[in-house]
């Protein structure tokens, strides 16, 4: 810890002596006791409303954007909401503050209005007991509280975006609480030959999906609370399905229903994942190892050559990550990141790495290996695999968890490295 406090001070030094002194953007000392900051700040002068639920600094000003993979803005003129990214340029540790988690809905939707003193959660289908639950039921049994991501298939880097936030901002990471769907199936009792459930969310276009049961008694949540407080409307109050490392879309919001059956359930969201091709299809369910860099990331200007701490996440649907590695010059040479914290399953880990900018151009990636062992593959070799020419035309089929490109020039700026 203390040599690499050293090294890091000496990388701030060079970085700023090679700039030729205390440019913008460098680190300007200290002279004798003279503060730095005005001796009197404004001053808020507290109101209600923040006395009762706080707000941000106004200074902070990071948020999320509509339509980030182009198609219909939210809201759209009927006050459907689509697809909203959350700003990954911006994040530090693991968390997605609530009200920056990124939003999905399968074919647009007005967000439900639900009182959960109403709200009830039927088990049904094949089962000794059909129950239903209110949320009071829910709250009095056995409770977990799990860190997990969830990542839409739509979360695509395109040679248009230009962006972090365009090309992986449909991912979030919250702590979810909540009772183990295996909890409530066991109270039901699963008759034999069940093996798939169908999960039902409450709009009028339900977000329905088949899952195999093995599944739901593994690790699936049914979650009311997402980082200490009630889930938030966006995210599916009073009540999700947590469905860890599954595609987006199972993880049911406003979830009212699950019936367990003996067969694959064709619904509306599982006729979204018909693919003619078996290979893509299978591909559909389990998120793959995927990371990219936060920072630097597409958009930023880096203030010159000189020490950065590169910062990144990473997350894979088959477990914990065990490793990241990073890569400054275009994937020539690979270097162990380091993690901050714990790697938990299905969850963003953030990784760094201390990083000395010569001031040349060079592209920036990250690659990462979960518990599993699997490898995140660039796009030249997932091109590979499905035999196709990795030309401008070339998209990944199926979600695709390929290594991200950031170019930077040599003036600092940051683009995107696939465009
Ligand atoms: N009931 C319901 N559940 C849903 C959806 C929906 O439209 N309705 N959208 C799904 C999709 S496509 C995704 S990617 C995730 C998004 O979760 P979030 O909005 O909390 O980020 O929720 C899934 N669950
Ligand atoms: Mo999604």
């Amino acid at each position: 810890m203390g040599s690499k406090r050293t090294a890091r001070r000496e990388f701030l030094r060079s970085g700023a002596a090679l700039a030729g002194g205390f440019t913008l953007g460098s680190v300007a000392p200290a002279i004798g006791q003279t503060p730095a900051s005005p001796a009197s700040p404004r001053m808020i002068k507290g109101d209600k409303d923040q006395i009762a639920y706080g707000d941000r600094s106004r200074f902070v000003t990071s948020v999320r954007i509509s339509h980030p993979m182009g198609g219909r803005p939210s809201p759209d003129s009927f006050g459907l909401v689509f697809h909203v990214a959350s700003p990954l340029q911006d994040s530090v540790g693991v968390i997605t503050p609530s009200s920056l988690h990124y939003v999905a809905t399968t074919r647009g939707a007005f967000i439900p209005d639900i009182d959960p003193r109403e709200h009830r959660l039927m088990i049904h289908g094949m089962v000794d007991r059909p129950l239903t639950f209110t949320m009071e039921d829910l709250k009095r049994l056995p409770s977990v509280t799990r860190l997990h991501f969830i990542e839409c298939a739509g979360n695509r880097s395109s040679r248009r975006a230009k962006t972090v936030q365009e090309t992986h901002g449909m991912t979030s990471c919250a702590e979810w609480t909540g009772v183990l769907l295996s909890t409530l199936l066991k109270e039901c009792g699963l008759k034999g030959g069940a093996s798939w459930f169908v999960a039902e969310g409450a709009e009028e276009v339900k977000g329905a999906s088949s899952m195999p049961i093995a599944k739901a008694m593994d690790d699936c949540l049914v979650a009311y609370a997402m980082n200490g407080e009630a889930v938030r409307p966006q995210q599916g109050f009073p009540l999700r399905l947590m469905v860890p490392g599954f595609e987006g879309i199972f993880h049911t919001k406003y979830l009212r229903r699950i019936k367990v059956v003996d067969r694959y359930y064709m619904n509306y969201n599982d006729y979204g994942h018909l693919d003619q091709e078996r290979k893509v299809a299978a591909l559909s369910y389990q998120i793959g190892p995927k990371s990219v860099i936060t920072f630097p990331s597409g958009g930023q200007q880096l203030p010159g050559r000189g020490f950065y701490e590169i910062s990144g996440l990473a997350w894979s649907g088959g477990g914990a990550i065990k490793k990241v590695e990073v890569s400054t010059d275009a994937g020539k040479h690979w270097n162990n990141a380091e993690f901050k914290g714990t790697p938990q399953r299905m969850a963003h880990t953030r990784f760094s790495y201390q990083w000395n900018w010569d001031g040349q151009e060079t592209e920036l990636l990250s690659r990462c290996t979960d518990e599993l062992g699997q490898v995140q593959p660039s796009r030249a070799q997932v091109a590979k695999y499905w035999n196709k020419p990795l030309d401008p035309s070339f998209t990944v089929p199926g979600l695709d968890n390929t290594i991200q490109p950031w170019r930077i020039a040599s003036d600092g700026s940051v683009t995107n490295g696939n465009a």
